[in-house]
């Protein structure tokens, strides 16, 4: 029998306000409608969904998932842009990595255009609010399935 696929969903600073702020940018769904989403997506891979507002728990995080993750899909918020940290973090793992968006930040401030993790990463996917994150779910178990 083939192995469960484990798929870390990290998540950082703030969103543990979706659905309570901010609407008309993040949606109206909140982070545990988001984390239902990717366990439905997931059709029984496990999936371990996890907020933070701190980036050393980030980092801590992202090196848990050296053991036993088979992917790891990350929405740094904020963290993209200003973390050197989380890059260096992700350049250990040798399991694919979805950096995630809900909005899309190159349409956003100039602020916003810069992603620390987007060169450690597999791929980004940006722009498609709380649906991204079963597309990168799904982008998550095609990768799983392909490794050599
Ligand atoms: O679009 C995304 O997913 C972001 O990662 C969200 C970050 C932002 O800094 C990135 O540029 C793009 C902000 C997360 C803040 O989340 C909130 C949710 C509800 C209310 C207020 C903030």
């Amino acid at each position: 029998m083939a192995e469960t696929p484990v798929i870390h969903v990290l998540n950082g600073p703030n969103l543990n306000l979706l659905g309570v702020r901010e609407p008309h940018i993040y949606g109206h769904e909140t982070l545990a409608d988001i984390e239902q989403r990717c366990v439905k997506a997931g059709g029984g891979a496990k999936i371990v969904f996890r907020q933070t507002n701190h980036e050393g728990v980030l980092v801590d995080w992202i090196q848990e998932a050296r053991e036993g993750a088979h992917a790891l899909i990350l929405n740094p918020a904020a963290y993209g842009h200003t973390s050197v940290a989380l890059h260096d973090a992700l350049k250990t793992l040798s399991i694919p990595v979805i950096e995630l968006h809900l909005s899309n930040p190159a349409a956003r401030e100039a602020f916003r255009h810069h992603s620390y993790v987007s060169s450690a990463a597999t791929g980004v996917i940006a722009g498609f609010g709380a649906n991204g994150y079963e597309l990168a779910v799904q982008a998550a178990l095609n990768l799983i399935r392909e490794r050599p």
